[in-house]
């Protein structure tokens, strides 16, 4: 009989946090709290087409309250239960305009927490693929509650990055700096088990993901690039299979197991794309880069991005290493479509 062995994300949080000396059990306890908030919010998602057959009408649920859109729900669990647990100083969400602080009558601790709470919530009524997004940094003031500057740090400065994925089912996929680990929800007893140990994303891939309908508004590099992979060539698996679900989460969560291109460019109409960096593109950035991909804006490395702005968007090309490198070289002109025989 083969034996697996049954690991629940708490165990291996604490087991990874073991494994560094001085740890305080501090940062087991925010991914803990973390968890919960995804659970509550898997249970909601769920059902969301039940909605109307069990008699929520309009706005309203049967206690006569108002019935929360997913997105605003999501972003009040995830804030709700992590507010309170002495970890962090401070937050932000994609859903909120300014910085998220610790109510005065609780403690604070020396965690930054970033999040967007529900990514591709226009995919809900159609029952396809959403997610959940977080980043979180060590804080950079000293004491008390934190501030801006604690959330304005580089992404190189992450310490953990993940998402859940509320798909065909549930998965978290989480780093802290260690590899990038994958955990299936088992729904029967509520538990994140261990399904993807140490994920590695293949050096080079067959599929490519943009919204090509903005064909006509993207620069001519983004459109050679392309090109560059429709094109016929046997020994690079050309031309790349087209697969493009617009959700984030589902986007860069097939780029990470089957390899391959995931855009979203600047174009002629959003010159700096439609993706928030600290939201988005960070910790999906560190997420492919410890499984051994590449994150770049077109220029430059997505991580030592230094932000000036809290919701500052961000062109994303991310995926496989040689896939990335040979869009770099396209987007820097050191590459052309005539060059098709280097590789
Ligand atoms: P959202 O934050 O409004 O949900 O938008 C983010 C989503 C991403 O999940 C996805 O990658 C992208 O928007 C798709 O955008 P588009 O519809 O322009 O292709
Ligand atoms: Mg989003």
């Amino acid at each position: 009989m083969i034996h697996h062995k049954i690991v629940t994300i708490e165990r291996h949080i604490i087991e990874g946090e073991r494994a560094h000396p001085g740890a305080t059990g501090d940062f087991s306890g925010l991914l803990r709290d973390l968890t919960l908030a995804f659970k509550v919010i898997w249970r909601e998602v769920s059902k969301a087409g039940l909605v109307d057959i069990l008699g929520l009408t309009g706005n309203q649920n049967v206690h006569g309250e108002q019935v929360k859109k997913l997105d605003v729900f999501a972003d009040e669990t995830i804030y709700r239960a992590m507010d309170h647990g002495g970890h962090l100083c401070v937050m932000a969400s994609e859903e909120n305009e300014d910085v998220l602080h610790i109510p005065e009558n609780y403690p604070t601790g020396k965690y930054v927490l970033l999040y967007d709470p529900l990514d591709g919530s226009s995919n809900i009524d159609a029952n396809v693929t959403i997610g959940s997004i977080f980043s979180i940094y060590r804080r950079v003031t000293p004491a008390g509650r934190g501030s801006m500057q604690d959330c304005l740090q580089p992404g190189y400065k992450q310490v953990a990055a993940g998402y859940v994925i509320y798909g065909s089912s549930t998965m978290l996929v989480y780093t802290t700096g260690d590899g990038v680990h994958g955990f299936t929800l088992d729904p029967s007893i509520g538990e994140f088990l261990l399904s993807h140990e140490n994920i590695r994303i293949p050096r080079r891939g067959k599929i490519y993901s943009v919204n090509e309908g903005n064909y006509r508004w993207w620069f001519d590099p983004v459109k050679k690039y392309v090109k560059y992979l429709q094109e016929e060539d046997k020994a690079t698996s050309r031309p790349y299979s087209a697969r493009y679900i617009g959700s984030l989460v589902g986007d860069i969560h097939r780029t990470l197991l089957y390899g391959g291109i995931f855009m979203y460019p600047g174009d002629s109409r959003n010159p700096d794309g439609k993706l928030r960096l600290m939201y988005e593109g960070n910790p999906m950035a560190f997420i492919v880069e410890q499984a051994g991909g590449k994150a770049s804006n077109g220029e430059r490395r997505i991580l030592d991005i230094q932000p000036t702005k809290l919701h500052q968007r961000t062109p994303l090309f991310i995926g496989s290493e040689e896939d990335v490198t040979i869009c770099e070289e396209f987007l820097q002109g050191k590459r052309d479509l005539q060059q098709r025989a280097a590789s």
